[in-house]
């Protein structure tokens, strides 16, 4: 590894050992990286040495700034980093705030000062703060004001968190105050390629949290990879979307990608379904990025709105029915660009763009990556055979001192624990989660593939599908049904919704016990939590 900028070296010393590690692979030109590399000299200073700091860069409720600006706002709260907080290259620093210019301008701020960026999820209560600031040894954190509440319950129980400050606030400690008279210009530490400079902690559903620790490097990886060849955006477009920057599908696609292209980008604090709609007609945005249920609910609603300025459209985050990528094309005409990421690969590693799209497949291997299916003992399984999925590339999973990286790392391949089956002309179909396929009565089944049958038919809106334990059959199919209004819930509708899956796929797939239910258990990335499904 090369000479580490960081003085605190917390990260750096709590990597995996080297044999377990995945295999990186850097064969792509654009992926020959210096020893000294900061992702924030890349992204954004880069756009303002080369004459672009005029450009439009990031647009929200407070703030619309251009790159020029963006700079000089992460510069002054640079110097409020290190000068007020004493901030020291290596830190751990907690970000929590609804996605906004300021959350950006902090964050490029930690690059610039060598820190270690930990975002967190706007929703998160004290308990769940707490266990990563005790995982990440957190020492400081950038706070907007008004989601201060449950940052300062988790430091009372942590005091490893040294200092809070707030931003969002007109405080005479608050960020806005210290950063005000601080210099435009800052020298950015010279990290290098490999030093950590964000951890992320997954969306798990048990257990405790995984914090994934990412490079300089990784960061530029991924812009060279997914976007040029699935994306292909330009320095005209204008992104938006939902996912939050602590989840790195939104960090990469509405600050990343969009920066690494001189484009500009709308970041929204709360991005429903209505919400996205009218913010896509207000701001003219081009690229859209948010999760598979989220474009089914606008898919009702886009006749009160122009969407015509809209001319890409990624789902990720979950499986995308083939029935929500029909109805998107229906209502907009656009054909949805599907991406299958992860926290532990920081970002989509098998996708396609518009004209590569197949209905009810992820898409093939992003360049860049590797990708295949394995069986349990980690041989590679023929076309057509469902096993577990792997791939390896620029990326990979370093978890932070965690054991489960020996379960994650498999043979240098990292398995994501998906099942996955792979076609003749190497397209990866999705199937479950490998912990969620359905045993019943002998017969393997995806509960996802039930799923996308029932959301075909009128009556649903959404469902989720699992294994419910039984005597004689080991599981049966289990469906839960949220119904659009209209339709009456009750044994009639359930009996139709039976008939409906049994004559769309294999008859012994259809689920034998339905419920309604008004909503179904999400978590903030859009996830379906089957697990809370499986609760009697
Ligand atoms: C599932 C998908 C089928 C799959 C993510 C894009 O979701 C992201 O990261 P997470 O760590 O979850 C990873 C798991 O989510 N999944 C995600 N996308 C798809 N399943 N089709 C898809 N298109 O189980 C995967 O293992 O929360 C997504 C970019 C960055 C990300 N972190």
């Amino acid at each position: 590894m090369h000479r580490s900028a960081h003085i605190d070296t917390f990260a750096r010393d709590r990597l995996p050992p080297a044999e377990q590690w995945p295999e990186l692979l850097f064969e792509l030109p654009a992926l020959q990286f210096p020893e000294r590399l900061n992702c924030a000299g890349e992204l954004l200073d880069a756009w303002v040495d080369k004459g672009m700091g005029d450009r439009s860069c990031l647009i929200g409720a407070r703030h619309r700034w251009t790159y020029a600006q963006l700079q000089g706002e992460a510069n002054r709260i640079a110097h409020a980093l290190v000068q007020d907080m004493g901030v020291h290259p290596g830190n751990r620093v907690l970000l929590r705030g609804g996605n906004s210019p300021m959350l950006a301008a902090c964050w490029f701020a930690l690059q610039k000062v060598g820190a270690i960026a930990v975002a967190t999820m706007p929703l998160l209560r004290a308990k769940e703060l707490g266990q990563i600031i005790d995982k990440a040894q957190v020492s400081h954190a950038l706070c907007d004001a008004a989601l201060s509440e449950e940052l300062v319950r988790a430091q009372a129980e942590h005091p490893v968190l040294q200092r809070i400050v707030h931003y969002h606030s007109e405080a005479v400690d608050g960020l806005e105050a210290l950063s005000a008279n601080k210099p435009a210009r800052f020298q950015n530490v010279d990290t290098a390629s490999d030093d950590v400079c964000l951890i992320a902690f997954t969306s798990g559903t048990t257990g405790q949290p995984k914090g994934t620790m990412h490079f300089h490097r990784d960061v530029m990886a991924i812009c060279h990879c997914w976007p040029p060849h699935c994306l292909r955006a330009a320095a005209g477009d204008v992104f938006i979307g939902s996912p939050p920057l602590a989840f790195t599908f939104g960090l990469g696609g509405l600050v990343l990608f969009p920066m690494s292209v001189g484009a500009s980008s709308v970041l929204l604090e709360k991005a429903t379904p209505d919400v996205l709609l009218a913010a896509i007609a207000q701001h003219r945005a081009t690229v859209c990025f948010t999760a598979p249920t989220s474009y089914r609910a606008m898919a009702g609603q886009v006749a009160q709105h122009d969407l015509s300025s809209l001319r890409k459209c990624v789902s990720a985050g979950e499986a995308l029915p083939a029935a929500t990528r029909a109805l998107w094309k229906e209502t907009t005409g656009i054909e949805l660009i599907d991406g299958i990421g992860a926290t532990e690969m920081l970002h989509i590693f098998i996708s396609h763009d518009e004209s590569g799209a197949r209905p009810g497949a992820t898409g093939r291997v992003v360049p860049g990556y590797q990708a295949c299916v394995l069986d349990e003992e980690g041989q590679v399984l023929p076309p057509g055979s469902v096993g577990r999925l792997a791939v390896k590339g620029p990326t990979g999973c370093r978890y932070l001192d965690d054991e489960r990286q020996r379960s994650y790392v498999l043979k240098g391949w990292n398995l994501t624990g998906d099942a996955y089956l792979q076609d003749a002309d190497g397209y990866f179909v999705y199937q479950a989660r490998t912990d969620d396929m359905i045993i019943s009565g002998g017969y393997n089944i995806a509960g996802p593939e039930v799923e996308s049958a029932l959301l075909a038919h009128p009556a649903v809106a959404e469902c989720g599908v699992i294994g419910q334990p039984d005597e004689e059959r080991g599981q049966i199919v289990k469906a839960f049904v949220v119904l659009r209004s209209g339709h009456e819930a009750g044994p009639e509708l359930a009996r139709q919704l039976q008939d409906y899956v049994k004559a769309t796929i294999a008859p012994y797939k259809y689920p034998r016990a339905i419920e309604f239910l008004p909503s179904l258990p999400r978590t903030e990335t859009g996830k379906l939590q089957r697990f809370k499904l499986r609760q009697p």
